[in-house]
This record gives structure tokens, sequence and C-alpha cells, in this order.
């Protein structure tokens, strides 16, 4: 079983959070945040991980606390359910349209973490939820589940769909990383024999 869950709390927030890496693109998560709410369902549902748990954030202060802390969490959570990372693809790479927008998104399930995230916003703003955020997430994210992600926008002009297109992106990437790689799914793909030590 490839899941975990992990519980997170600090003055600023409180987050538990479990997934299931392979589950069916369940996401039962409110962060209070209606937009962030919106990405990781798509998360959820374009990776088939299994989202739930309860997140608690300083909303009164701004979304950043909670946006970010929401990125640690689930990069936790991915790297535990991830275990010893036998079997797994371990690289992926996807396109991924989003009407007039295009980005790409190439993972590698190293153990160390890094980003790069060359995505820039029309607008500071999508509804209420602040557009530099985006970037916290995949940072907070890529950090804790020790993964290496280069995240591009190509060309777009709607906030909206360029978020999306990252998000979807992530999900798409990790769907395929984490796969059960059926000629190998008893050995780590790793010619160091391990991963993320
Ligand atoms: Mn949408």
């Amino acid at each position: 079983m490839r899941r975990a869950e992990i519980v997170r709390e600090t003055k600023e927030t409180k987050v538990r959070l479990s997934v299931d890496l392979d589950g069916t693109g369940v996401c039962a998560l409110s962060t209070g945040i209606g937009f962030l709410d919106h990405l990781l369902d798509l998360l959820a549902r374009h990776a088939r991980f299994d989202l739930r748990g309860e997140v608690e954030g300083d909303l009164h202060v701004d979304f950043h606390h909670t946006t970010e802390d929401v990125g640690i969490v689930l990069g936790q959570a991915v790297r535990r359910a991830l275990g010893d990372m036998r079997g797994i693809t371990r690289y992926a790479d996807v396109h991924l349209p989003m009407d007039e927008t295009l980005t790409r998104v190439a993972l590698d399930i190293s153990g160390r973490p890094f980003l790069v995230f060359r995505t820039s916003f029309p607008t500071q703003k999508i509804g209420l939820f602040d557009t530099e955020l985006v970037r916290e997430f995949f940072q907070a994210f890529a950090s804790n589940a020790a993964v290496t992600l280069h995240v591009e926008t190509l060309y777009g002009e709607n906030s909206h769909h360029i978020a999306e297109s990252c998000f979807k992106g992530l999900a798409r990437a990790l769907r395929a990383a984490v796969a059960i790689d059926p000629a190998a799914a008893e050995q780590i793909p790793s010619t160091k024999g391990a991963l993320g030590v």
C-alpha cells in the first residue's frame, strides 16, 4: 500500500493530509482557499492520487502560510508513501496544454530536491488567490517530496489557465513517474542502488 498520512501543526497552520498514490483521484480536502481547493482537486484527479484531510490556516493574515504548508505536507506525504521507491518509473515529462497555454513539466523522483520554475502570470490575482503563491507551493512540494522538478510555461495569456496547466502538468508527471515499471518492479531505479539517502 503506497499510502501515508502526515500531521503538521504550527502557530500558523494545522494540516492533516493523507495520500494514496494508487487511488482513483478523490480529493476530500478543504483549505479555506477556493482556488487552491480547485487546483488540489485537479492534482488529485490527474495524478489519480486520493487526497484526504483537514487544513486550518491563518487566513486572516493572507493565503501564504496555508498554501505553502499544504505544499510542505503533501510533499512529505508523497515521499513517505513512496517508501524506498522500489520499481518506480522515476522520470516523466509532459507538455500540458490548457486552451492558449502550454506548460512543460519534467520530473525526477531523485531524492534530491530542486525546483526550476519559469512561469509568470499576467495578473497578481486569480479571484482572491495571489498568483505568486503558485511558485511557493511548487517550492514547498519539491523540497519536501525530494524531487527534481522543472516547470516552464512556454506561452499563455490567462492566469487561471496558466495555474491549472502547472498543477495538471505536475499531476500527470507524478502519475507517470510513480507508476511501477513492469520491467523492473523489484529494482530501485538508480545505479546507486538507493534513492534519497
Ligand atoms: Mn478551472
